[in-house]
């Protein structure tokens, strides 16, 4: 068991027992680490001169006197604000992993409608700066853009691993009634506790999909809506992750935030009556993007020449046009001869896209340097994140399909489809984790193909890549990682696929996890040089090199002072 090396235990700075729950050092108590961004928004505005606006370095210490929302017992005697900082804060969740949050407030707080590109890539270039030091991430946002953000975040974070939410409020966190110790609550929770590496929105007792919503309330506690995908999550007496809706990014490429955005891209929307001239005043240079907001299912008037001649002749000059309904709900289809239309102009279906996540996606699209027109088009057209429902017209292969699942079902009587979930996620991580095992790609498959999630955890955590990396099988390993297996999952014992690996010695296996973004945290690689120095004393270079690879510093001191590269010496002098 991995937890055999007490090295790889995230044993991080010594803990005082605090009460008979709470034993010293124990895995159960080890601490998750959430980034919290605070651009703004409602949530810590203030009223002056009867005007809501932002106040500046009152979040902090408003939080930490709120018992819901901070341990300060437990900070004090963990000494949190030396280690972790000023602004740190931690939750008082005793029964699971302790979430500490650190606060970094940014000059000015802004009102969400203040934003601009350059907003989002200042978070977006934030995140990546930190993103090895935490866990997750939480962006405080207003919510009148939040929205556009979160859609924006989404293209920006490329093979994210980590989750970011965002979230905000519609009452102030000081007001005696507020939505927002509540929305902040639960979205630390989440993104301390479960590896969705998606760029969320967290509102309401719910988790969507950041380029999946909508503001549809102005006042509202329930103010989103995320009309065409199912929530990722919902907070209510648990947390219930849906894990079948989560969007991964299958790859084995480091995360990176591309903060690149054009900024001559618009939304137009269609009235009866709009003129000729408008449309074409709207579609002059330097415009360069546009999301045409049609009626129903994406239609357009058919007997109005003069429009259609306009955006035709914007396409042809290489304006790339995106059509998105109105409506709230639905995809645009080409069923009407005045959807056909739109189609024979140059247009391109947005599916059921929002109108946000279509700016936001044309925004990223259209800034990379190295794609033609015809490729950003094809872009423009394909799901990057999740954005848009991909699967139209191909039949999913359903549960009911598997001939494994039938055979089970019947001899246990069921029938309905929610039991024949518990059945595959019951059976799902113990067969994967045993066709991981011994390397069996094509048992891997299979189960993929029966609507397996390859990325749960089984009673103690672990994942299939957990175990494949723990075997070496790099086969195993590269397959999950296509198939969206996040190296971010800690087992019980607080052991990711990448500390399993090095403890088994699996160099190629370290690369590959490496290049994909693996990373001991810092508390880890602080922690490593007494481990460093053993093997060294024992001669072990081939662990020491791998360990290397993960990223360890073999020049950091072991509990004497020592460290590895001096041990080596003095054991090759004692030889001499
Ligand atoms: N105007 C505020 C904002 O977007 C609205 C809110 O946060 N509820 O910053």
């Amino acid at each position: 068991s991995p937890s055999r090396s007490g090295l790889l235990l995230p044993t991080r700075r010594r803990k005082l027992s605090l009460d008979n729950t709470e034993p010293l050092t124990s895995p159960h108590t080890a601490e998750a680490r959430v980034l919290v961004i605070n651009t703004g928004g409602t949530i810590g505005m203030t009223l002056h001169d009867n005007v809501l606006a932002p106040k500046a370095n009152a979040f902090v210490k408003n939080l930490r006197k709120l018992p819901i929302l901070h341990d300060e017992i437990y900070a004090q005697k963990t000494c949190l604000y030396h280690y972790y900082g000023e602004n740190s804060l931690v939750l008082p969740n005793k029964d699971s992993k302790r979430i500490v949050y650190t606060i970094m407030e940014y000059s000015p707080l802004l009102d969400s409608s203040n934003m601009t590109t350059d907003d989002w890539g200042r978070f977006g270039k934030d995140i990546e700066k930190n993103y090895e030091s935490y866990d997750g991430f939480v962006i405080l946002h207003g919510t009148d853009t939040m929205a556009y953000t979160a859609s924006a975040l989404s293209f920006m974070c490329e093979h994210l691993g980590k989750p970011i939410i965002l979230t905000g409020s519609q009452v102030p966190i000081y007001e005696i009634r507020n939505d927002g110790m509540d929305n902040l609550l639960g979205a630390l929770l989440i993104a301390g506790q479960f590896v969705i590496p998606e760029v969320g929105l967290y509102f309401h007792h719910t988790l969507y999909r950041g380029n999946r919503v909508t503001k549809v309330d102005n006042s509202s506690f329930n103010a989103f809506s995320s009309p065409n995908l199912a929530p990722l999550a919902t907070a209510e007496v648990d947390i219930l992750i849906n894990w079948d809706t989560v969007w991964r990014a299958n790859t084995t490429a480091k995360f990176r935030v591309s903060t690149e955005l054009n900024r001559n891209v618009g939304l137009l929307r269609l009235f009866p009556g709009i003129t000729a001239a408008t449309v074409r005043a709207f579609l002059q240079p330097p415009m360069q993007g546009v999301v045409l907001e049609t009626y129903g299912s994406g239609n357009a008037p058919d007997n109005r020449k003069d429009l259609l001649e306009e955006l035709k002749k914007a396409t042809n000059s290489g304006v790339i046009i995106i059509n998105c309904t109105q409506c709230l709900r639905g995809t645009v289809s080409s069923v009407y001869a005045t959807g056909k239309v739109l189609i024979d102009a140059g247009l391109i279906a947005g599916g059921d896209m929002t109108p946000e996540a279509a700016l936001s996606k044309l925004s990223y699209v259209l800034a990379m340097k190295d794609l033609d027109l015809e490729a950003k088009k094809r872009m423009m057209s394909q799901n990057l994140r999740g954005e848009m429902r991909a699967d139209f017209g191909v039949a999913k292969l359903c549960l009911s399909d598997s001939r494994f699942i039938q055979i089970i079902a019947k001899s246990l009587s069921i029938s309905c489809k929610e039991e024949l979930e518990a059945i595959r996620d019951a059976l799902n991580p113990p067969l994967a984790c045993a066709a991981a095992r011994i390397g069996d790609v094509e048992a891997l498959e299979a189960l993929k193909e029966m609507g397996s999630n390859l990325s749960l955890e089984d009673y103690d955590g672990r994942t299939p890549l957990h175990v494949a990396c723990c075997e070496g099988n790099l086969k195993a390993v590269q397959y999950l990682l296509s198939q969206g297996a996040t190296v971010y999952a800690k087992d019980r014992y607080g052991a990711t696929p990448l500390a399993n690996a090095v403890h088994f010695r699996h160099k190629e296996v370290v690369r590959l996890l490496r290049k994909t973004g693996a990373h001991f945290s810092r508390d880890e690689l602080d922690e490593a040089g007494t481990e460093l120095c053993s093997l060294s004393a024992s001669g072990d270079l081939e662990s020491l090199e791998i360990w290397s690879l993960a990223g360890a510093d073999l020049t950091k001191p072991g509990y004497d002072g020592q460290n590895a590269i001096q041990v080596v010496r003095y054991t090759l002098t004692q030889h001499d």
